[in-house]
């Protein structure tokens, strides 16, 4: 129910889907673009929820679009347009169930890595640093807790792992092997430099970035370039700065309502499919999303929407 509700509208464009994420679609436009098609379904506990979120994919792609903006001078990106107007003719009988949620994007040459950098511990990072004091080969130093502030943000890069299996770390070197000195160095500066523009601005609005996941690709030209969508809570972790304390798990700004539903109230075991959600677990959530865009950009959803 959670996939069909986006792929049912976009039927008539399945062969020409090339890949789904756990909340995104991608589809081929041409040889040269991509459709990215974001979704309202949400994670927890690594299942989907059989429940959407009304205005999530939305939310997001809003978000997105707003932080390429803020990116553009540390990095460009692969976005081509948001304006379902501008779209290509064929896309047109979908410029409804498009609109808001999609982003035409340049296709480029993937880079095998997934690029993280990581300003507090916590989640696989904290875990990795108990278990062996490093995280990604980076050693840290004794008596961190989960969600403690690191001194400097540090580059993480994991494997790109397929949907369903788990992200392995990989060493600076590791990268290195897999992508050559010059180009394992680019991807590091870029995430770090990502990680410090968008950290600077949520802090601003109150909002801690724990981490964040990049995901970057050469364009036709050969330039380091920012795919996928950037400094969601999908790809990101955002805490309210104002209940931040090191030492045990944080609240999360957006799945907080989500997981104390499941794990609290709901009888959910944990390993069968999750049950649907309720209205009032579907309606805070989806105003957790309203409310980071809000917060994050200044800019009222409503607007976003209007204008899409
Ligand atoms: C691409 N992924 C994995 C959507 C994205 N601009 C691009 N050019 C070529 N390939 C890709 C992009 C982008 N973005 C990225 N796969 C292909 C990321 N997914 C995850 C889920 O949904």
């Amino acid at each position: 129910m959670s996939r069909s509700a986006t792929v049912g509208a976009l039927a008539g464009l399945a062969d020409r889907h090339v890949h789904s994420g756990k909340v995104r679609e991608l589809f081929t436009v041409g040889d040269e673009l991509l459709l990215m098609v974001a979704s309202d379904r949400i994670s927890a506990f690594d299942f989907i929820l059989p429940t959407e979120i009304p205005d999530k994919g939305a939310v997001l792609t809003a978000l997105s679009l707003w932080w390429f903006d803020q990116l553009a001078d540390v990095v460009p990106n692969h976005v081509v347009t948001a304006d379902v107007a501008d779209y290509p003719v064929d896309l047109a009988p979908y410029a409804e169930p498009l609109r808001g949620r999609s982003v035409l994007c340049r296709r480029l040459d993937m880079v095998p890595v997934e690029c993280v950098a990581r300003g507090y511990l916590t989640g696989s990072g904290y875990k990795d640093y108990v278990a062996g004091g490093r995280v990604s080969g980076v050693a840290l130093p004794a008596g961190l807790e989960d969600g403690s502030r690191l001194s400097e943000p540090i580059f993480t890069p994991t494997t790109k792992a397929p949907v369903g299996e788990h992200d392995q770390p990989m060493d600076f070197e590791a990268v290195v092997d897999a992508v050559g000195p010059e180009l394992a160095a680019q991807l590091r500066d870029v995430t770090l430099g990502v990680y410090a523009r968008a950290q600077a601005v949520a802090e601003r609005a109150g909002i801690l970035l724990a981490d964040t996941k990049v995901e970057l690709g050469r364009d036709s030209r050969g330039t380091l370039t920012l795919g996928d969508e950037v400094l969601t809570p999908d790809s990101s972790r955002f805490w309210p700065a104002d209940t931040w304390q090191p030492g045990r798990q944080q609240p999360s700004y957006d799945k907080q309502y989500v997981r104390d539903w499941l794990l609290n109230d709901s009888g959910w075991d944990r390993v069968s499919a999750p049950p649907p959600l309720p209205e009032h677990v579907v309606a805070m959530t989806r105003q957790k999303y309203v409310d980071a865009y809000e917060r994050l950009t200044g800019r009222q959803f409503s607007a976003y929407l209007a204008s899409a």
